[in-house]
């Protein structure tokens, strides 16, 4: 290639990468694999590292973070970047409305307001020339802000070149850069194993993350933005409301909130707050409380502003899912491998509508990290279904009363001396279950759904079991008989008093008399026994899971199912067959291999399968037959998981590819088929668009259970 074709190719090469961003990010709809993006990218790279000069500002290789910036620079901002004035109730929401009402001389009912989500995240304003990205500032005190246009250039849903029609000579649009649970999630994973800085919660990350003056640190980050305001527009006449507008930016490429909605009337707004605050555990991001703006501009212009708010918008806030408390205890449990958890005890405080009293401290690093001591007063973050966190210890507040947290050498069930594992952050009790903390999770695991699905054998009877010196291991179970049960149901509950009895399957009995509880007992004990007998021909795969070795979660245990024909030959398998099953590695392989050579596992596994004829459990698993797995409905389908599902994502993933389907992330008439959890959006309307065939969890569910695998 002479200069000319390679200035032509790099011309080329950056128009088609714009292009297949913008596919990806805004339509959902990639038009190249993945590789395709890479190959061209790379070759973008090797070719502006020969020609320096040929590389522009709005390069799709900027994404990887430019030249270390000495100090964030700063910018003045054209129109000042305002805040948000806040309601916190219906009252003041009310008031909100009517006030608009009268400022604008009209009926309450006849405002159009445009209602989105207060997204938890930094403000950020952005400004394209000519369809070019050419700034991006904070807000900083919103007269003068940071500029950080080389660190927003690497966040991926950002378009560094505006797509679509009629592109505007200037634009500058605000919004919100913020950082998705999972991002945060993996972002603090690396941070705990590198013993580099824990985030306390996902907008200080992101705030952290923008703001660094290494923008390749911001691109190894993983941040997504929201456009909520079109500030100013040349060169393209608007559309007369905000929501049209917001449209307009979303054509040229700039993503927007899907549930933006747009409505009428007090009661709207408030359906709306309602609806999205019982979203809020569910959503992959975290948000503070919904916004409304008045949708038409004009309007907008004629309320104006008070100091530093518009008055044509208001913020309806959320509870806070950070409160202060007192940290009272620490507790150590121990769970069913042994490691020793440190809980922490707090003063009961009510975060986003939940009590809460406990709070995880995961392990030794932790609390020396967060330098706890008890009696610290500490900030708790209760954000989705996440347990609560203790995310800082506010020091100012320490009155010299505080003591140390010491943590036990011994174990505080058995009182085995504890081992720390090296290379991990774990202390575990070695005292297996001969150890009785140990013992109860794991009688409690191998009867729960997802394993051997004895209903009914719950937490409080399990512990009776145990303690009564009638269950020593997950053999014994089958071994009781129903009276046994009746009687261990019935004394476990005070003689003469009335009281409220919550049963195994979660019904409360209220002032229950003696006579009662007996009846109940004998029923309880009945469903248990029939239960468990019912369950003697589990799949396979149920019974590895069951056994609770280290690793070997549900997806796991199908895999090795559908490897292994029989428990026989898994408990014959060498290391190296172990590893041949998918996803399966060294670690995991000498943990399964081990687990089967141990003498008391193995005497156990052999009374579990053992016929009741001959005093045994008579447990006979069956086996997964390929062919079942083949005959499934995702063999060899390409399929997009989207919304909330009540399992981890990962491993419905994972469970999917062991079916032979190939789990991709977007939307493309390629895809077969769309599993759609709760509050599924944009992709689940393109699926609808494109006709492919919808599945929700519970047919998800159905048709796993088809076969035998549970979800
Ligand atoms: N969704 C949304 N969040 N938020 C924050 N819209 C919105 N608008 C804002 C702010 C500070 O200010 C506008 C008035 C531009």
């Amino acid at each position: 290639m002479d200069y000319e074709q390679i200035k032509q190719r790099v011309e080329e090469l950056n128009k088609l990468l714009h292009q297949y961003a913008y596919h990806y990010y805004s339509l959902d709809d990639p038009l190249v694999p993945d590789s395709e993006y890479d190959k061209l990218f790379k070759e973008l790279e090797a070719l502006e590292k020969e020609y320096p000069e040929l590389k522009k500002e709005s390069s799709p290789t900027m994404r990887v973070g430019g030249e270390i910036i000495s100090e964030l620079e700063p910018v003045t901002h054209r129109t000042p970047m305002l805040s948000l004035d806040n309601v916190f109730n219906r009252d003041e929401l009310s008031a909100f409305v009517n006030r608009t009402a009268t400022g604008l001389g009209k009926n309450e009912e006849d405002i159009e307001y445009c209602a989105e989500l207060k997204l938890d995240g930094l403000a950020l304003s952005i400004i394209y020339e000519n369809g070019i990205l050419v700034r991006a500032a904070t807000r900083g005190d919103g007269k003068i802000g940071e500029m950080v246009t080389a660190q927003v250039k690497t966040i991926g849903n950002i378009p560094l070149v505006l797509q679509g029609e009629n592109i505007p000579t200037y634009l500058e649009v605000r919004g919100e850069v913020f950082m998705l649970h999972k991002d945060f999630d993996a972002l603090n994973e690396y941070a705990r194993v590198h013993k580099t800085k824990i985030f306390a919660n996902p907008r200080n990350a992101a705030a952290g993350s923008l703001r660094q003056k290494d923008p390749k640190i911001t691109a190894k980050r993983g941040l997504t933005f929201n456009c909520y305001f079109v500030i100013e527009c040349e060169g393209v006449p608007l559309p007369e409301t905000h929501y049209e507008r917001l449209l307009l930016a979303r054509s040229w490429g700039l993503p927007i909130n899907p549930l933006i909605k747009v409505g009428k009337g007090v009661n709207f707004l408030q359906n709306y707050h309602d609806d999205i605050l019982t979203k809020r555990d569910s959503l992959p991001y975290d948000i503070d409380g919904v916004v409304f703006k008045v949708n038409n501009i004009k309007s907008q212009q004629e309320l104006g502003f008070i100091s530093r708010s518009p008055k044509f918008a208001i913020a309806h806030k959320f509870p806070a899912q950070e409160e202060l408390t007192k940290l009272l205890a620490v507790d150590f449990q121990v769970g069913r491998t042994g490691v020793v958890t440190p809980v922490a005890r707090l003063e009961p405080v009510r975060i986003s509508g939940v009590l809460v009293s406990n709070a995880t401290l995961h392990n030794k690093d932790e609390i020396k990290r967060l330098g706890a001591k008890i009696g610290d007063v500490v900030s708790v973050r209760r954000a989705g279904d996440v347990i609560p966190q203790i995310v800082r210890v506010i020091e100012e507040r320490r009155d010299g009363s505080e003591c140390e947290i010491l943590f036990p050498v011994i174990c505080p069930v058995c009182g085995s001396p504890l081992e720390q594992i090296p290379e991990e952050a774990a202390i575990r009790c070695p005292g297996g279950l001969s150890c009785k903390a140990q013992l109860i999770e794991s009688i409690n695991h191998y009867v729960s759904r997802d394993a051997m699905d004895i209903r009914g054998l719950g937490d409080t009877i399990v512990n009776a079991l145990i303690r009564a010196n009638i269950v020593k291991s997950i053999n014994d179970i089958y071994h009781i008989d129903e009276a046994t049960l009746a009687s261990l149901i019935l004394s476990d509950i005070p003689q003469n008093e009335e009281k409220e009895l919550v049963l195994e399957d979660e019904t409360l009995v209220k002032s229950v008399t003696k006579k009662k509880v007996r009846t109940l007992g004998k029923v309880n004990a009945k469903k248990i026994i029939a239960s468990r007998d019912n369950n003697l021909n589990p799949p396979l795969n149920k019974l590895i899971f069951a056994l609770g070795i280290r690793d070997v979660g549900v997806s796991t245990a199908f895999s090795l199912a559908k490897k292994f024909a029989s428990i026989d030959l898994l408990m014959n398998a060498s290391i190296a067959e172990l590893m041949s099953v998918d996803d399966i590695g060294i670690v995991s392989s000498e943990h399964i291999y081990n687990f089967f050579k141990d003498e008391h596992n193995k005497a156990v596994i052999a009374d579990l399968l053992r016929p009741l004829s001959e005093g045994g459990c008579g447990i006979s698993p069956k086996t997964l037959v390929q062919n079942e797995v083949r005959d499934s409905i995702f063999e060899g389908k390409t399929i997009v998981l989207t919304g909330t599902l009540s399992k981890d994502r990962s491993e419905v993933k994972e469970l999917l590819q062991n079916l032979g389907a190939k789990v991709t992330g977007s939307v493309s008439k390629a895809t077969d088929i769309v599993i759609a959890g709760a509050n599924a959006g944009s992709k689940l309307q393109k699926a609808t668009t494109y006709g492919i065939t919808i599945m929700d969890e519970d047919k998800l569910i159905e048709e796993l259970a088809k076969l035998n695998i549970p979800l």
